[in-house]
């Protein structure tokens, strides 16, 4: 398949189906907090990270089933990180996915526990061996443990905790790569080595995934920056300025748009020469990092 808007919308309603009876009320007394985690879930994103799980394991299998579990535990974590993010104790949002947040809808407590709830579920996905296509034990350790280790305090949660300490700093480069390395690119990074993971591909081939993964993932944070000053809260579905509001650390207060623009192609090319070796067969991966140049929101 080499449309991409076409990849993209299967992927979303892969993902859509397989979460749809795993994100249930287990007792009457928990139906709202099932409905606030439903309603984050689906808001309505990009699923962006899902697709590239999804595109990253089409390199070596089309069965792409095999690789659910795993594309729907990045995108629970990712829309975890959004409802705590979105947070007054945070960045105080209150537009996501062009909807009220969600602590706006269900209060401040409950999307904290929504958050977490999703968190959770993310591993107790992984770590299920209810499926029909089934992993090996030692792929789904080293799954749960990739995708640990970009989540929390070696990855995102680090990211987004001296990014929140670096507002109103002095921003410098060597902060800002910090950030966004963590904060974004972590997470994207582990996608695409999720792919190469269900795939039980050797650690050369998941080094060169991951690689990948991390530059587009840079490029990705570097167009958000742009768009978050280029966009309408409108077209963004998010509240647009407040990097700039907020006197946050961001490409564009280091480099201005245009320059901005071209790192973020450097980040790219140098992704795309990850996958000379895989030929054709990461047409899906290419075009993916294609569209996060080419995105308006
Ligand atoms: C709260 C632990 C914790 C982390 C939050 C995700 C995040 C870290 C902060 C959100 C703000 C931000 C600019 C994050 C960088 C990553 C990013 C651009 C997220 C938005 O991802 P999209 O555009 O969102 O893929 P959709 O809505 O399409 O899924």
């Amino acid at each position: 398949m080499n449309n991409i808007v076409e990849f993209l919308s299967k992927s979303s309603k892969m993902i859509e189906a397989f979460l749809d009876d795993k994100i249930i009320a287990y007792s009457k007394y928990s139906l709202l907090l099932t409905d606030s985690m439903r309603y984050s879930v689906y808001a309505g994103g990009k699923r962006l990270r899902p697709a590239l799980v999804y595109a990253s394991y089409s390199i070596f299998d089309d069965s792409l089933d095999k690789a659910s579990p795993f594309a729907a535990a990045i995108e629970l974590i990712h829309t975890y990180s959004l409802i705590h993010d979105d947070l007054p104790a945070m960045d105080n949002d209150n537009l996501r996915r062009g909807q009220p947040t969600n602590h706006v809808v269900y209060g401040e407590a409950e999307a904290i526990l929504a958050g977490d709830a999703l968190l959770t579920k993310a591993f107790e996905l992984l770590s299920s061996t209810t499926y029909d296509y089934q992993v090996s034990d030692s792929s789904r350790l080293l799954a749960i443990n990739a995708l640990s280790k970009a989540s929390g305090d070696q990855g995102m949660v680090a990211g987004q905790f001296v990014d929140i300490q670096s507002e109103g700093k002095d921003p410098n480069i060597e902060l800002l790569e910090f950030i966004h390395s963590n904060k974004t690119a972590a997470l994207i990074s582990c996608a695409t080595e999720l792919g190469g993971i269900v795939a039980e591909q050797d650690e050369s081939t998941l080094m060169k995934l991951k690689s990948f993964g991390y530059n587009i993932g840079i490029a990705f944070q570097i167009i958000d920056d742009v768009l978050d000053v280029t966009s309408s809260s409108q077209e963004l579905g998010k509240t647009a300025g407040k990097d700039i509001d907020s006197k946050k650390a961001t490409y564009i207060s280091l480099y201005g748009i245009e320059n901005s623009h071209n790192k973020a192609q450097e980040y790219i090319q140098k992704a795309l020469s990850e996958l000379d070796e895989f030929g054709n067969k990461a047409d899906l991966l290419k075009a993916i990092a294609k569209f996060i140049t080419e995105r308006i929101s």
